[in-house]
């Protein structure tokens, strides 16, 4: 097989790589481990920024969001009864949209389907090689048989458990971790959200977040040890600690019913430089992690094909390859910015095992900072709807 960009991972990040490609006249082949039912059966992101929102309808997938997708035009931050609303629109001028990364993602492979484009499903032992210096050859099976793709470049989106980011030699490899003592569980119920907007809430028994998909579907997290596992939480359990942990108000009014989906993610903030080597390059969750808190992961990911996507088609179509030799550089520039706001929302809105009293405290005066100061909630805002590309 021989194609002008090979794309391993057929998550948000290569799927809408691939969108982009083609409909720019690249030539492209996916390779997905998994089946498109599995991928699709992830429940993942929910909030998307300002510039996922523009690029996703410039990549022609945004007909179904603008329908069927929540304009917000604000959240809140909670802290035990006070409740500090951060009006981004106010703000900045700018909101983001509440449609989830699983109906990305159904977009993007029915739009891929439409423009016929090579996307292998159970894919096994990716091999990615010569990436460094000449036309790389990737190698795979695939029903039962050995197969070869040569490519001009290889785009590793295959998230933090793939095989790209350990292509690059370690030795040539640098990574930043920070792992959190503490996982989400999160929930989803066919039930009416309990708030019109998403509530970040604080509280003395640890952090809790209320979102949603839908006016009939909500989504809600609570902050639990790392030792927990889903089996340990029965509905009536979870749905006692999220009262508990959201504004009293808030928490009385709550509509609860019976979990569709239960799991627990765990935390870490992760980053590898640097994002190309060769002829292949890093996207999304193949090069970061970020803690779900700043509602940055899925958002990171298109930044990433972004600017990956102009550069590879101005290397393919224009043969000017300073897009591709600046790629690493420019997009790091961003991740940084969205790892720190990730780590700092984290580090203010979750309760840490064996913390002082000065560490609760700090965070009830970050919380009360922002409910007196437009100048931090426009700080928080600038952040939360997205930096520009
Ligand atoms: P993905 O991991 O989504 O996709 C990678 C794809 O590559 C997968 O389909 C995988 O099957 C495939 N793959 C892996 N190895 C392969 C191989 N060797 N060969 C071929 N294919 C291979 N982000 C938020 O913004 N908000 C959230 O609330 C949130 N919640 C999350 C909850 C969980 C449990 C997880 C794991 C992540 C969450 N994220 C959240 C982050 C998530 O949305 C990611 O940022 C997003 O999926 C990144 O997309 P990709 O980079 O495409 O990676
Ligand atoms: C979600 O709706 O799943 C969600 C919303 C905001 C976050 C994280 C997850 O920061």
């Amino acid at each position: 097989m021989k194609t002008e960009v090979a794309i391993i991972g057929g998550g948000p990040s290569g799927l809408l790589l691939s969108q982009l490609l083609n409909r720019a006249g690249v030539a492209t082949v996916v390779l997905e481990r998994a089946s498109r039912a599995h991928v699709l059966g992830r429940i993942r992101a929910g909030v998307l920024e300002s510039g996922t929102v523009a690029l996703l309808t410039e990549a022609g997938v945004g007909a179904r969001m603008m329908r069927e997708g929540i304009p917000h035009e604000g959240c809140y931050l909670s802290d035990d009864d006070l409740m500090v609303r951060i009006n981004f629109h106010e703000l900045t001028g700018k909101s983001v949209m509440v449609y989830g990364q699983t109906e990305v993602t159904q977009d993007l492979y029915e739009a891929q389907s439409a423009m016929g484009t090579t996307i292998l499903h159970g894919v096994e032992d990716v091999v990615i090689e010569c990436a460094k210096d000449s036309a790389p050859v990737v190698s795979f099976l695939h029903e039962g048989a050995r197969r070869t793709l040569t490519c001009r470049y290889v785009a590793g989106c295959d998230g933090f458990h793939g095989v790209s980011r350990g292509t690059i030699p370690a030795a040539k490899r640098q990574e930043f971790e920070r792992v959190y003592p503490f996982g989400w569980l999160g929930v989803l119920s066919e039930t009416p959200p309990c708030s019109d907007e998403i509530i970040y809430a604080n509280s003395h028994r640890g952090f809790a977040l209320a979102s949603m998909r839908n006016p009939t579907l909500s989504r809600y997290y609570v902050q639990v040890p790392l030792s927990d596992r889903p089996e340990d939480w029965s509905d009536a359990r979870f749905w006692d600690e999220l009262r508990r942990r959201l504004p009293s108000d808030t928490a009385e009014a709550m509509i609860t019913g019976p979990s569709i989906e239960k799991s627990i993610a765990p935390l870490r903030s992760f980053v590898a430089e640097p994002l190309r080597w060769g002829n292949l390059f890093l996207v999304g969750d193949a090069a970061h992690i970020v803690p779900p808190t700043g509602a940055k992961g899925l958002n990171l990911a298109v930044s990433d094909v972004y600017y990956l996507h102009h550069a590879l088609i101005d290397a393919l179509k224009r043969d000017d390859t300073r897009g591709i030799e600046g790629y690493s550089d420019l997009a790091l520039q961003r991740i940084w910015k969205a790892m720190r706001f990730s780590w700092q929302m984290t580090m203010m809105l979750h309760h840490f095992e064996g913390e002082d009293s000065f560490a609760a405290q700090m965070r009830k005066a970050s919380l009360a900072h922002l409910a007196r100061s437009e100048t931090a909630r426009r700080e928080l805002a600038e952040n939360y709807i997205g930096l520009p590309f």
